[in-house]
């Protein structure tokens, strides 16, 4: 029988060792959920790296971890400190995520960081090889992996390989600056369907395959080799119901319009997510709207992420700077304009959030989906006081959320008129675009997404075998 193979840069278990002992902590994302939810494919695994560093380990411990994790479907990649330093916070963080989010001044070109990328990507497919078949159907996840379904490919030439980027891909004068783009294109179409979240990936991804590398392609159709390849759209999800529920949990306490009511935005600290637009319109809007003065109050969570990499240390000082400023100027003795919180928050605590929100501001500069948008709409099911989203056009979500407040993050005013207007927007008003929203977001879940994109992949499977007795 087939199984369902996942290959992520990370596993959805972290494991810790303090003293001598072992922690396994599960940390379930947006991928595992759906994962979860495709009950009738199978036996599934899973491999990627388990969040520590391989000389952390002596042998024998990896062994004792690698027995244990097995137990739970996973198999783990060690990296080395100086992979992590250079694939990790290397390419994938220095090279690949700045220039894909169109921030070409910020990518950095290394040779060092590209051959840990290559050597890296090498270790996961020499892990994989050792455990999978080619009956068994691989699923390769986002801009970490991007060599690895052509590596897989040489050494299983039959198998089924499917590849699906979680960031946007970005059009060809943005590809083509990059040294290494034609092999990184050559290691996604060893793929047999690549996936992205939106069309405009997809069409982007195809001119570049077609100016770099040469291959023509019909709708969404490649032929390389006598292989047919697909590639498409599939807007990822998230788990609907368990966002939707949140008003239940809140039934005792009596949630009447919040004095001061709150404009929220919660994100990655990450120079793509627009934080610095986002306090700059906030600002704007105080100044422009003094009527709101203790009226509003934005509440601004950032978790932090890649704090080694430099970009995101002075990005937080200059964010410290932006609310310190605002808040210094503004408030008084019983008014805070802003309340930031630097951390990740358990479900429970940012649930709480979404539901007491009453206007969601959601800026970035580029975002391949973002899931926060669609968890924000799915929270205000059954909420009496319906929250209003302002969403920028620069989030893949922008297309299933189009009901939202629409915004250009760079359009300063835009933002600030937006804000106006969904503080001031009738609750019918607010209620009717929500719920069409959740209409929208409560069919296409991440379970959806999940079977969609393996169901995609069996046709493949069956179609191509068709070509071959032909
Ligand atoms: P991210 O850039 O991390 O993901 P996003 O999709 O918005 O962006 O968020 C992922 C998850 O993080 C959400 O489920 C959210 O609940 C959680 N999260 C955010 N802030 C949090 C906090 N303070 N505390 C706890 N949890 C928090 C990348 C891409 C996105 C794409 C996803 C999925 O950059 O564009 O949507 O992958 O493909």
């Amino acid at each position: 029988m087939s199984r369902l193979v996942i290959i992520s840069n990370r596993l959805p278990v972290n494991v810790t060792k303090q003293d001598g002992k072992f922690g396994y902590r599960d940390s379930v994302g947006g991928v595992a959920t759906g994962i979860s939810s495709l009950t009738d494919h199978g036996e599934k695994i899973w491999f990627g790296w388990p969040g520590i560093p391989a000389e952390a380990l002596t042998e024998r411990e990896k062994k004792e971890a690698s027995e244990t994790l097995s137990q739970k479907g996973c198999y783990p990649v060690f990296l080395s400190t100086s992979q992590i330093d250079n694939f990790y916070s290397g390419f994938c963080n220095r090279t690949i995520w700045p220039l894909f989010h169109y921030f070409s001044e910020l990518s950095i070109y290394d040779e060092s960081f590209w051959q840990a990328y290559k050597s890296s990507n090498q270790l996961f497919c020499d892990e994989l090889i050792k455990h999978v078949s080619e009956d068994d159907f691989i699923w390769v996840h986002d801009y970490q992996l991007m060599l690895l379904p052509e590596m897989i490919r040489e050494k299983l030439p039959e198998a089924q390989i499917g590849f699906f980027l979680h960031i946007p891909f970005p059009s060809f004068e943005i590809m083509r600056e990059l040294p290494r783009r034609s092999e990184l294109l050559n290691g996604i179409l060893g793929a047999d369907l690549i996936g992205f979240h939106e069309y405009d990936y997809v069409r982007h991804f195809l001119s570049s395959v077609y100016r770099i590398c040469g291959c023509e392609h019909n709708l969404s159709k490649l032929q390389i080799d006598n292989r047919q390849i697909r590639v498409d759209a599939f807007p990822m999800g998230i788990d609907y119901e368990k966002y939707a529920s949140i008003p239940a949990k809140f039934k005792n306490k009596p949630v009447e319009e919040e004095k001061p009511r709150i404009i929220l935005s919660v994100d990655r600290l990450d120079y793509t997510k627009g934080i610095p637009n986002r306090l700059e319109a906030y600002e704007s809007f105080l100044s422009k709207y003094p009527e709101y003065h203790g009226k509003v109050r934005l509440v601004m969570i950032a978790v932090p992420t890649r704090t080694e990499v430099e970009e995101y240390a002075s990005l937080r000082e200059t964010i410290e700077k932006d609310v310190g400023r605002i808040n210094g100027k503004y408030s008084t003795v019983d008014w805070t304009p802003i309340s930031y919180m630097f951390r990740s928050l358990p479900f429970e605590e940012l649930s709480e959030f979404y539901y007491r929100g009453d206007v969601g501001l959601i800026t970035p500069l580029r975002d391949g989906m973002n899931l926060v948008a669609k968890e924000f709409i799915a929270a205000q099911k059954n909420k009496e006081h319906q929250a209003v989203l302002i969403l920028s056009e620069m989030a893949g979500a922008a297309s299933e959320l189009s009901e939202s407040i629409v915004i250009n993050p760079h359009h300063k005013d835009q933002i600030v008129e937006a804000i106006k207007t969904a503080l001031d927007m009738p609750q019918e008003e607010r209620a009717k675009r929500n719920k069409m929203m959740q209409g929208r977001i409560s069919r296409y879940t991440v379970g959806r997404w999940a079977t969609e994109f393996i169901v995609s992949l069996k046709e493949i499977k069956k179609e191509q075998g068709r070509l071959r007795t032909k």
